[in-house]
């Protein structure tokens, strides 16, 4: 037996986790995945108890990389038009016959220096409206599939921003059939599993979001839920009461973006006025001890973007990002991208940096891709089979 198979362990579901023993070179300063009976909250999905990651606690850190490149993960916050890379745009635009008020594909990235999530949208959507027909749609979500694939993503619930294409005159067909066709595709061609959620952008009004969503209907079976995105600060969830209530009995599952730039009273009312299931990001939760313990006992998932963060300065270093405090607390915090074209890397780069900057260790990636996986809006069957697939990797990794 070689070194590396000498540290593992078959990964078991009712012992508890072996003592950990720190080599060296690797930083492993908090337990994660403690078992964690969660009392309340009979209606939520999660898993109440959080078995043990028992194996690779002695992964050498050198392989940490590796193991989060390979680990199968779930993706729960990508918006589809923050995907579309620079060449893309270029290539869609010269079909479309439209002027770029960018003279090269460097010239654009260049562009992509941002000091908030205002600066980013402005040029997140001046690069949506090169999409005109339903094969522009399916293109860019199929060259986010393959990353996805990639990246060892086997599932992924993608958002898309209808009103961005609709006010320029695209038709809902054309944005939810290209998207659609994409996700079909995937599931055959690439083994990866794809789901839609339709965000309403919350600078606008909630009168616009009910006509998005009328729109939407006639496509019903196309998403699986909504969420709420684009400029935070000044557009608290409540704006958006009562679509949303509307959309709850619809059947539709609920997420928002909270607490990004805003603060922790609109997480609050995310869940209590808008009943979402997920929060999108939530990093400002740690500035209210009350809120981490609602979001901890009621084990609500936060779909943290790291690279995102980073780049729209809502953290001036990576090693200043709070994931590992989120953890700490006994949230279920997952990793995604956010807008990979625009923040620099999809799924595996968030968290090979994240981990290289943080510290965080083999036990933390086991627990965020089994917090992915749970957090995700499949049915227990396919979650356990997800889980599954994740302890197998672990057990077998060397
Ligand atoms: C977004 Cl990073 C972020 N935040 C809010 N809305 C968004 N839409 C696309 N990316
Ligand atoms: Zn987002």
């Amino acid at each position: 037996m070689g070194p590396r198979a000498k540290a593992l362990r078959t990964v078991g579901r009712s012992l508890p986790p072996p003592p950990v023993q720190r080599a060296s070179s690797e930083i492993n300063r908090s337990p994660v995945g403690e078992k964690r009976n969660i009392t309340e909250n009979p209606g939520n999905s999660l898993s109440r108890t959080q078995t043990p990651m028992t194996a690779q606690q002695n992964l050498p850190a050198d392989r940490l990389p590796e193991l989060l490149r390979g680990m199968p993960k779930a993706e729960l916050h990508i918006h589809i038009e923050g995907s579309l890379e620079p060449e893309l745009i270029f290539q869609m635009a010269q079909r479309n016959g439209l002027t770029l008020p960018y003279a090269s594909v460097d010239d654009l990235r260049r562009a992509y220096a941002f000091t908030n999530l205002q600066s980013f949208l402005d040029i997140y959507y001046a690069g949506a409206s090169v999409l005109q027909t339903e094969q522009d749609f399916y293109d860019m979500a199929w060259a986010y599939l393959e990353r996805a694939r990639a990246d060892h993503v086997v599932h992924a619930e993608i958002f898309f921003d209808p009103q961005t294409h609709t006010a320029r005159g695209v038709s809902m067909q054309t944005v939810i059939q290209g998207l659609h066709r994409a996700c079909e595709a995937a599931r055959s061609a690439l083994g990866v599993q794809a789901r839609l959620i339709l965000c309403f952008l919350r600078h606008l009004s909630e009168q616009d979001a009910f006509e998005t969503l009328e729109q939407a209907l006639p496509y019903r079976d196309q998403f699986i839920g909504v969420g709420l995105d684009s400029s935070e600060l000044g557009h608290p969830p409540e704006k958006f009461a009562k679509v949303f209530a509307r959309c709850r009995e619809l059947g539709l599952r609920l997420v928002a973006h909270a607490g990004e730039e805003g603060p922790p009273a609109y997480v609050w009312s995310a869940l209590d006025v808008l009943h979402v299931e997920r929060i999108d990001h939530g990093v400002q939760s740690v500035k209210d001890p009350e809120l981490m313990k609602r979001l901890a006992r009621d084990r609500i998932p936060l779909t943290v973007c790291p690279l995102s963060n980073l780049k729209l300065c809502v953290f001036p270093r990576l090693a200043d990002h709070n994931l590992r405090q989120l953890l700490d607390a006994g949230l279920a915090a997952t990793v995604n991208s956010d807008d990979p074209a625009y923040f620099g890397g999809y799924m595996n780069a968030n968290f090979t940096e994240t981990f290289a900057a943080t510290g965080l260790t083999a036990a933390h990636a086991y627990q965020l891709a089994r917090n992915s996986f749970e957090a995700s809006f499949v049915d227990a069957a396919a979650k356990a089979a997800y889980i599954e697939r994740l302890d197998a990797f672990f057990a077998t990794f060397q």
